[in-house]
């Protein structure tokens, strides 16, 4: 078993966390050789919460799990932290303006980026699962400055990566493996941009395989960016499960490295690639390398005017909610 990995999980106490933790203590994260010291924050109306997620991770008997702690103080849990899976955000409330829940999140992600800066290792790997996603990972990224480089801060849209790998096969009756290198593009929001132009469905152009464009440019796209809101309506929770699962794959995929040949969908911040405005947490195809685990935007793709259009829109409301997060830092 190699030495422990230090691992952050906030939000811990919540629903995503509920169904997180087992997958990163049992070994489908860092593998079955790898031990994992397990952190656990959530906010200290919900110690008694984390203590219950304690006790059953305790049950589980995983050999992988070398330590497992609940806090509820920043300092403790970020303290010489390899990877940090930052779940916990502010839920919308009824009444709340979307300014009113960028605003408390951004409070949440400055001090989670100082955090960072001053108790993690400066090689720590962060993944921000909690929405506004994208802006909350930019706002860390900006106040871990100088300690953890922007790089090293991603956020997630592996979710709606895995969404449109799964529609692709529903709707070709083919199975997720046959399915590669689709790209969401932009925001996890509705603006998000799930692109099958450069997809493969049995090593054949997906576009051909679903001989379908009505579909592709239609359908396809509305049910991947409204996935969300649709298990909502059916669960009356919103999506737990799969983001857990999305969350493991992009870590996974972090640690280990793509495929050959494969790539993934991961929000980073950008280097200017394809005409997007420098450091914008913006979701872009990536390869990772397994030996140096950095990432890398795939580049020399192409898009037609629909493509253009679509990634146009989703870079102005990223703009947009970062100049807002900015203007919430200095209230
Ligand atoms: P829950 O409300 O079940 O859990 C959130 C947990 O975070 C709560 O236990 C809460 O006490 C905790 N928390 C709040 N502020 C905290 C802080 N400052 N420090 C530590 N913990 C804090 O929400 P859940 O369903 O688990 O969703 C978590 C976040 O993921 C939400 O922001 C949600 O919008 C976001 N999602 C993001 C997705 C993505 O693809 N990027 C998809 C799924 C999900 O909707």
């Amino acid at each position: 078993m190699s030495a422990p990995l230090r691992v952050l999980v906030t939000g811990a106490a919540g629903q995503i966390g509920y169904s997180i933790v087992i997958r990163i203590a049992d070994g489908t994260v860092f593998g079955k050789d790898q031990a994992v010291q397990l952190v656990l924050l959530d906010v200290p109306q919900c110690a008694t919460v984390l203590e219950g997620v304690v006790f059953e991770l305790q049950d589980c008997a995983l050999p992988t799990l070398h330590s497992v702690e609940a806090v509820t103080d920043v300092q403790q849990a970020f303290t010489g932290v390899d990877y940090a899976f930052l779940v916990g955000a502010m839920p919308r409330r009824e009444g709340m303006e979307r300014k009113d829940l960028l605003a408390a999140n951004v409070r949440i992600f400055k001090a989670q980026g100082k955090a960072l800066a001053d108790f993690a290792k400066p090689t720590t790997k962060v993944i921000v699962v909690g929405n506004p996603a994208n802006t909350n990972a930019f706002i860390a990224a900006k106040y871990a400055a100088g300690k953890v480089p922007a790089r090293n801060f991603s956020a997630m849209t592996r979710l709606d990566h895995n969404r449109a790998l799964g529609q692709l096969a529903l709707k070709t009756g083919t199975t997720i493996g046959d399915v590669k290198n689709v790209i969401i593009w932009g925001n996890h929001s509705s603006t998000q941009f799930p692109d099958v132009t450069h997809a493969t469905i049995k090593n054949q152009p997906a576009a051909t395989v679903v001989n379908d464009n009505a579909f592709l440019q239609g359908a396809f796209i509305s049910t991947v960016q409204k996935r969300g809101a649709v298990i909502i309506e059916k669960r009356k929770l919103s999506s737990a499960m799969s983001a857990a699962k999305a969350a493991c794959d992009h870590i996974h995929d972090w640690h280990f490295g793509t495929k050959a040949g494969e790539f993934v969908s991961m929000a980073v911040p950008s280097d200017g690639s394809y005409g997007i405005p420098q450091g914008l947490v913006f979701s872009f195809p990536v390869t990772i390398d397994a030996a140096t685990k950095e990432w890398k935007i795939v580049q020399g793709l192409t898009f037609d005017d629909f493509a253009k259009g679509k990634i146009a829109a989703t870079t102005k409301e990223l703009e947009e909610e970062r100049d807002d997060a900015l203007k919430a830092c200095d209230d």
